[in-house]
């Protein structure tokens, strides 16, 4: 538990709109967000060529002001090109396919990948991408006249929240908490965690539940049990999913029965691969499924 450690707060309906809005667009980066002040592997992902198209034949990334490129993964068969920062322009990444054969299918998926230091101010990021195909291109360039939102937008450019120190870079999808019966002392927590930079899972807290501990489920001889583990590790940009059945979060002592509808606060605590600490808050939905998780075997 991590109760004594004061963290800034950050609202989790903002970062989750971050992933919506990233899930739309056409050029994205890992929704979740990366903190400020670090070293950052931006990995670009283009999921299709132009409109009309059939391949993607080069990809050019303007760099955003604050951001100091380091550098930048070659492709094979791939023409790497970096235009250094001069007056108002912060420099360019090019990859260009040298042959036909090099090109991105459309129905292909690849990440174009650099990297760079995040400025040390919190903020949102824009990368705007040049992706040019074998027919024609699209310029992945527009940024909200105010806001964060790309919604509505036809051709958003990247963004990127930067986040303080002390708030975890870590998107959080499809929370849900399984409702619970009067009487009953304890329910898990269930979601999908991805952390660009990778991350650990280390605990949570709730005003809902004396205790909140990750827990694995694993077979014991013949009998399915689960345990209490001291982290979970979030591989930089892999989906971790916590289902029942799986890891999960256990909210044990609960103070009062968790009704369905009902929303309960919850705080995901995390350490980054340096070990420092971050919170992230989240506002989880109460469903109802079947009993809790194997409450039969549950040790405590
Ligand atoms: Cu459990």
């Amino acid at each position: 538990m991590n109760t004594s450690i004061s963290l800034p707060r950050v609202a989790a309906s903002i970062l989750l709109l971050t992933g919506a809005g990233a899930a739309l667009a056409h050029v994205t980066l890992p929704p979740g967000g990366a903190t400020a002040g670090s070293d950052y592997e931006a990995a670009f992902r283009v999921g299709h060529a132009c409109k009309d198209a059939k391949s993607t034949t080069g990809i050019s990334v303007r760099l955003p002001k604050g951001f100091a490129f380091t550098d930048a993964q070659a492709r094979k068969a791939w023409k790497l090109e970096v235009q250094k920062p001069a007056g108002d322009n912060n420099g360019e990444v090019r990859w260009t396919a040298e042959t036909a054969q090099a090109a991105l299918p459309a129905s292909e998926r690849a990440q174009f990948v650099l990297r760079g230091k995040l400025p040390a101010t919190p903020g949102t990021l824009w990368f705007k991408v040049l992706q040019t195909c074998d027919n024609g291109s699209a310029d992945w360039a527009q940024v909200p006249a105010s806001g964060t939102s790309t919604e509505g937008l036809a051709s958003p450019a990247v963004r990127l929240e930067v986040l303080p120190s002390g708030a975890a870079a870590v998107d959080v999808r499809d929370a849900w908490i399984r409702a619970s019966v009067p009487g009953q002392s304890g329910t898990g927590a269930f979601m999908k965690l991805n952390a660009p930079a990778g991350a650990r899972l280390v605990g949570a807290t709730t005003p809902a539940a004396g205790v909140a501990e990750v827990h694995e489920m694993k077979m014991e001889g013949d009998t399915m049990r689960m345990r209490g583990v001291a982290a979970l590790d979030l591989p930089a940009r892999q989906t971790i999913e916590l289902k029942p059945g799986g890891y999960h979060l256990m909210l044990m002592d609960l103070r009062q029965p968790l009704a369905k509808g009902s929303t309960v606060p919850l705080t995901l605590h995390f350490e980054d691969t340096k070990g420092q600490k971050s919170a992230l808050e989240l506002k989880v939905p109460v469903l109802a499924g079947a009993a809790a998780p194997a409450a039969g075997a549950h040790k405590h």
